[in-house]
């Protein structure tokens, strides 16, 4: 039997960072904790970009380009779907995390979802580096985490 998984040591490569502009408030203490994250884990902040859109509806289509692009071992999604600023909640969040998801399977590149979808601003703040962590984070160190994992799974056809 063998059993693979990531560490989070040895990584390289360069590393983008797709925000959504709306609720910045959260989403720059996201991007914080993301750039802990990954540098905390031994990337250099020259060998990560941060690329800012204008909400989370954008993000599947700007970490397309990003994961297309050929330069990025992946791509961390970050942004804040709060319900009560929006009544159409359910279509950007269920758009954005489907989206996201397939242009990861489309891709092959890990693309990590960072995106908060909470009721209300509280629980989007407890989530942004307060008494639930830093979802931002998370993000990053799973995206190094699946980065390394594929790095030791066989590469087939499909
Ligand atoms: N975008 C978000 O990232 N979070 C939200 O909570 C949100 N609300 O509340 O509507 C939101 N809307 C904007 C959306 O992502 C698009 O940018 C916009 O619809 C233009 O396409």
């Amino acid at each position: 039997m063998a059993t693979f998984e990531g560490n989070l040591t040895a990584t390289t490569g360069r590393y983008a960072i797709a925000c959504a502009r709306f609720n910045d408030l959260i989403v720059d203490r996201l991007l914080h904790g993301a750039l802990d994250g990954l540098t905390r884990h031994g990337i250099a902040a020259d060998d990560i970009d941060v690329v800012w859109a204008p909400g989370a509806w954008e993000l599947p289509v700007v970490a397309q380009r990003l994961a297309r692009s050929g330069t990025y071992a992946a791509v961390v999604c970050l942004g804040a779907v709060i319900r009560g600023s929006t009544a159409h909640f359910e279509h950007v969040a269920g758009q954005c995390a489907a989206g996201i998801q397939r242009v990861a399977l489309e891709t092959g590149i890990p693309i990590t979802f960072g995106v908060l979808t909470t009721d209300t601003n509280e629980q989007a703040i407890e989530r942004a580096g307060t008494k639930a962590g830093n979802k931002g984070a998370d993000a990053a160190l799973a995206a190094l985490e699946t980065v390394n994992l594929l790095s030791q799974l066989a590469d087939g056809p499909g």
